[in-house]
């Protein structure tokens, strides 16, 4: 074979990660034989993570799904046998029309998340399954709960650029494992130590965040609203609040003074779990720093009180002022850099009547209990078998052969070894899109760097490719990647006018006109931060102490001992690279004194359980953790030894506002595994 010579192309990470990198895919032989940092983009700085730097290996492993394949096996058992695209497309059409006209547009569920963010390509599918009439997904996985405890206060105002964070003489990281999960941030975070700033982290153990801090403090999961409130008594007990910023740019302040004021210091403490003195501790520090930057991560709203913590959280920041502009001084919970008119992806209006809604999170629910029942499920962009609370009701009901299941995957995920039929997609250095960031304030446009493998397509070639077969002829199935982007474009905020009028460079970091460092949030004739949100009527005006779900559940407690909280892991990105760690467990941390009750050793294998289900992981002691508190990061695959997931203790409960998940609030007991 001729050698050809290394060519270099720009592209940028599709993974649901705040970090949203630039990349420079190294291309030689039509493969891509390695994956850098983008020097030129400014968040990226040249560097990237170590999954990321191997994904090369991925695109071209023996694991890829190359072509359109149909079940022989068992569902669940992973046997396949190939089959073409167009008996794939004819299985499709002859599958969705039979269902629609025998049970209902509403019988068939597309379940898709943001395994590939790109623009065009996550909401692909929405346009089809609005013209079909489908049931409707609500995609509160992630954010939605951080988000309305953010909009109940903040309104539309976006967090502070993550640049201001290396001015800052205090930052405080709260809930969130940023040297893992947000690792571009922590740059500024260093260089801000390197002039004397202190980093308090605030997390319920010692992740490799909280190793690095000045002060950890470790708080009980979901105490972050009393942790806040109770700062903020102290603060105003002292007068040390930014009365200024309170008396002209919000409302609502007396009704949340009157809630401080009726409880004591102690009830505030008790209520997070740490000692008063180290909450003074931090009063301290507060009062005596000016540049504050608060860092929140969405990690901490995956419990029952998780907007209603945000919310406390952003009180605080507003008394204090620190969305006022000022050098050092801002909160960041998601970038927000950019919002467009989703309906330009997603086409709603193709849909002739408004559809049955299904929140992602009950997924188990829904496919068990739906009525009319779901006959047929769409999954792209996502492995709900492994990432859905609940786990083993999604397991049973995948199993169940009046279910017809198809996946759109690039690897044989959990839930594609139960698909009918299994459909090859590309990885996104396979086709071109946009992506923006929720973690900082640029976006970027990039073109393929090698063209599909095989047989994989793209979302959209797929979608757009589906729709003509089953004859659709209206607009949206007549556009190409290109008009449906631009036609976004068009209503997106944040965009510089020249890039609007001119288009957008390939591979170019383009940074948004909204959150430029140094800009108040809450300034001139705009709305101001409101103590009280109005958006819930049911629920409490200001932020205040709420009841911690299943922690509290007296049933629960009597007979699963040990709280659970699980986050991500670094090598992960959710169960995204699960195939390249088939045979690991995963740990669990577990406290000492847990471990000598337990009479556990270091690296013992333990069942967990509760009334759902239970899975495996290995015991790894450490006073990182919390007494009583299990910690297992990551989200690993069922596989043949452990055929049940950390998912299958989480419980289909959800958040106080945005119909989130609550991932890091289950209880569970644990035995020593035979
Ligand atoms: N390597 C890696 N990176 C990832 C991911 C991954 O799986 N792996 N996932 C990606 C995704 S989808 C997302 S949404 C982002 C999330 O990223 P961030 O928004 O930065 O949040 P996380 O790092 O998930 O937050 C996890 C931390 O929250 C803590 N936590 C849990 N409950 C509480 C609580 O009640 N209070 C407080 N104060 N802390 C709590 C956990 O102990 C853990 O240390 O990360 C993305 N990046
Ligand atoms: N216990 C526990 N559970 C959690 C969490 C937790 O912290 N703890 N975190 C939650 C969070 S924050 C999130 S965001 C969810 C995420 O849950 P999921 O959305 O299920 O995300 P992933 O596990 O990353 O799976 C994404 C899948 O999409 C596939 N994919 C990637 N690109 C494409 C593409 O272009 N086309 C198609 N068709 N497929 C593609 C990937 O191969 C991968 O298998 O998980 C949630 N689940
Ligand atoms: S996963 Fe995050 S840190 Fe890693 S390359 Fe992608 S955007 Fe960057
Ligand atoms: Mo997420």
């Amino acid at each position: 074979m001729i050698e050809t010579k290394t060519e270099y192309r720009k592209t940028i990470c599709p993974l649901d990660c705040p970090d949203s990198c630039g990349l420079v895919a190294s291309v030689k032989n039509g493969k891509v034989v390695a994956l850098n940092g983008d020097r030129d983009h400014p968040f990226t700085r040249g560097v990237i993570c170590r999954k990321m730097k191997g994904y090369p290996a991925r695109v071209h492993s023996k694991d890829r799904i190359l072509f359109p394949m149909q079940r022989t096996g068992k569902k669940g058992e992973g046997r396949f046998q190939r089959i073409s695209w167009d008996q794939a497309f004819a299985t499709l059409c002859e599958r969705l029309s039979s269902t629609v006209e025998q049970f209902g547009g509403e019988s068939i569920l597309p379940f898709a998340y943001a395994g590939n963010m790109g623009v065009v390509n996550r909401f692909a599918g929405y346009p089809l399954f609005h013209k079909l009439g489908t049931t409707q997904l609500d995609e509160t996985i992630c954010s939605t709960a951080a988000k309305a405890g953010w909009r109940a206060h903040c309104g539309d105002v976006p967090g502070t650029a993550p640049e201001v964070a290396e001015e800052a003489e205090l930052i405080i990281i709260w809930g969130s494992n940023t040297r893992v999960t947000n690792m571009h941030f922590w740059p500024y975070v260093a260089r801000a130590r390197k002039k004397g700033a202190q980093l308090v982290v605030i997390d319920p153990y010692r992740n490799e965040t909280a190793a690095s801090a000045d002060l950890h403090l470790k708080i009980e999961p979901g105490g972050d609203a009393a942790l806040a409130l109770g700062l903020l008594r102290k603060l105003m007990a002292t007068g040390d609040l930014d009365y200024d910023f309170i008396n002209t740019r919000t409302e609502g302040f007396n009704s949340l003074r009157d809630h401080l004021e009726n409880n004591s210091d102690n009830v505030f403490a008790a209520g997070c779990g740490i000692d008063e003195g180290q909450m003074e501790g931090l009063a301290g520090r507060l009062r005596k720093t000016q540049r504050i930057y608060l860092r929140l991560g969405i990690g901490m709203t995956r419990n029952s009180r998780a907007a209603v913590n945000i919310r406390a959280i952003t009180s605080l920041a507003a008394a204090l002022g620190l969305f006022d502009g000022g050098r050092g001084r801002g909160v960041l919970l998601t970038s927000a850099a950019f919002s467009g008119d989703q309906s330009r992806l997603t086409w709603p209006s193709l849909a002739t009547k408004p559809g049955r809604r299904f929140n992602m999170v009950q997924l188990g629910n829904c496919l068990q209990t739906a009525d009319p029942p779901i006959r047929m499920m769409f999954v792209y962009n996502a492995n709900p078998l492994s990432t859905t609370p609940d786990g083993s009701l999604v397991r049973r009901a995948l199993a169940d052969d009046k279910l017809f299941t198809v996946v759109h995957e690039q690897v044989m995920t959990p839930t594609a070894r139960y698909a009918d039929l299994l459909l090859p997609a590309t990885t996104f250095l396979e086709n071109r899109d946009l992506y923006t960031s929720y973690g900082h304030f640029y976006l970027g446009f990039v073109d393929a760097v090698i063209p599909p493998l095989a047989e994989a397509k793209s979302n959209f070639t797929f979608f757009q490719e589906l729709a003509q077969k089953l004859k659709f002829d209206d607009q949206p199935f007549q556009q190409s990647l290109d008009e449906r982007l631009y036609s976004y474009l068009e209503t997106l905020s944040g965009l510089p006018p020249a890039v609007r009028q001119e288009g957008i460079p390939y591979g170019k970091a383009i940074r948004s006109t909204t959150g430029l460092p140094h800009t108040p949030q809450f300034a001139g004739d705009g709305p101001r931060y409101s103590f009280l949100q109005t958006t819930e009527p049911a629920l409490p005006q200001t932020a205040c102490l709420a009841a911690a779900g299943e922690f509290d559940d007296a049933d629960y407690l009597a007979r699963y001992p040990f709280k659970l909280i699980t986050p991500p892991h670094r090598y992960l990105l959710n169960s995204t690279f699960g195939e390249q760690y088939d045979d690991y467990v995963g740990e669990v941390l577990i406290h000492p004194l847990d471990a000598i009750s337990y009479d556990i050793e270091e690296s013992e294998f333990l069942t967990l359980f509760n009334g759902r289900g239970w899975t495996r992981r290995k015991a790894k002691i450490s006073d990182a953790t919390r007494r009583g508190l299990l910690v297992a990061e990551g989200i690993f695959w069922e596989q043949q030894q452990r055929p049940a997931g950390i998912n299958d203790l989480t419980s289909q409960k959800i958040t106080d506002m945005g119909g989130g998940g609550t991932f890091h609030e289950s209880r569970v007991a644990l035995m020593k595994s035979r």
